[in-house]
């Protein structure tokens, strides 16, 4: 695609490193929808200053997506979003959601976001754990340990723990007459959310017995999921070229971001119709998950998809605008009323 296009006009602006194999799941989703975006490229540790210190950004999780100007967290409520705003119309790639849409949620959100994610995080070789990294990350997955000894003793474990789901996967794809998850024409969301894991741990080359290497004269031991994922590679590279990612300096991407205006929403969740949360108060809104880091914003809206809250830019920061509107999904997502100096008590 011609780089020609003035940066102002695209729609999505993502913030990411690399090597997070979150960003390389939100990428397939964009790849698939066929959408360009901006990408301002984060450090894979903290301190993260374009996010923080320019956007008041605390939530600590990579990627952080904006669509319009508004900020959309977690990959789940991401991909949802994209799909609706770009699935299936001229010119973009087929919709992500239409078959079994809420068991897709489901299932990307609570198996692969989740276990299979964290099976992944064990399979990460020592060589690659620094001790600065592993000191980022304490505490990340409350009751994981991301210590390179603990990591290289558990591999084990961990390997013989992920040959249940590859053999689930294995079965589902003996069954599918078209190769992908849920027997549909084109890849869906469950497709591309569970490439991303699976990819990610062959890449690590920490499991050659269950992805043996090209070169290996052992057939794969899961030939189902091998050729799978061999379709779902194909698929996402036939359309990248379809795609421009173009890396941008944070300051450009906040000046995008901000001259987007900011609509205004109300609600119609039944925690705000009971008197525990107001619109207008200030909540926090934290992870429940991983990574459980806080951000403070005041509720916009909130019902039963998504928070919405407006996090107030840093002082130093603001220019004529003020604040951004941030959105939040339901699921593994705590919201309370902010107190000063300690936590509310959980809804
Ligand atoms: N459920 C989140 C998980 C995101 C996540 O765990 N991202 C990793 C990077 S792949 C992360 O933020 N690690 C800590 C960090 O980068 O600070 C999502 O879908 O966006």
């Amino acid at each position: 695609m011609a780089g020609s296009t003035p940066s102002s006009e695209f729609r999505v602006i993502v913030y990411a490193y690399d090597v997070s194999p979150f960003y390389q799941k939100l990428k397939s989703v964009l790849i698939h929808l066929r959408v360009s975006y901006l990408y301002v490229k984060v450090r894979p540790i903290l301190p993260r200053p374009a996010l923080s210190d320019e956007l008041g950004i605390t939530y600590r999780r990579i990627p952080v997506m904006f669509l319009d100007g508004q900020a959309y967290f977690d990959t789940s409520l991401c991909s949802k979003v994209l799909d609706q705003t770009f699935g299936g119309k001229p010119g973009r790639g087929t919709n992500l959601f239409s078959k079994e849409g809420p068991l897709q949620e489901l299932l990307v959100g609570h198996w692969v976001d989740s276990s299979l994610f964290q099976l992944g995080v064990g399979h990460i070789p020592s060589s690659l754990n620094s001790s600065e990294f592993s000191k980022d990350r304490q505490g990340f997955f409350p009751g994981l340990s991301l210590d390179s000894k603990t990591l290289e003793s558990d591999l084990p474990s961990v390997k013989s723990q992920l040959t249940y789901h590859l053999s689930k996967l294995e079965s589902l794809l003996s069954r599918s007459k078209t190769g992908y998850l849920l027997d549909s024409e084109h890849p869906q969301y469950l497709d591309l959310g569970a490439y991303f894991p699976f990819n990610w741990i062959r890449s690590l080359g920490t499991n050659p017995e269950a992805f043996p290497p090209g070169t290996s004269p052992v057939p794969p031991p899961y030939p189902k999921v091998t050729e799978w994922m061999e379709r779902v590679r194909r698929h996402l590279s036939s359309n990248e070229s379809r795609v421009e990612v173009r890396v941008v300096k944070p300051d450009e991407a906040k000046s995008i971001i901000l001259s987007h205006s900011s609509p205004s929403s109300s609600s119609s969740e039944p925690i705000v119709k009971e008197g525990w949360l107001r619109i207008g108060q200030e909540v926090m809104v934290t992870p429940t998950d991983s990574g459980r880091v806080p951000q403070a914003g005041r509720l916009i809206s909130i019902n039963d998809q998504e928070t919405i809250i407006s996090i107030s830019l840093p002082t130093s920061s603001q220019g004529s605008a003020t604040s951004i509107l941030a959105h939040f999904p339901r699921s593994n997502f705590d919201v309370r009323p902010l107190v000063e100096g300690g936590r509310q008590s959980s809804l």
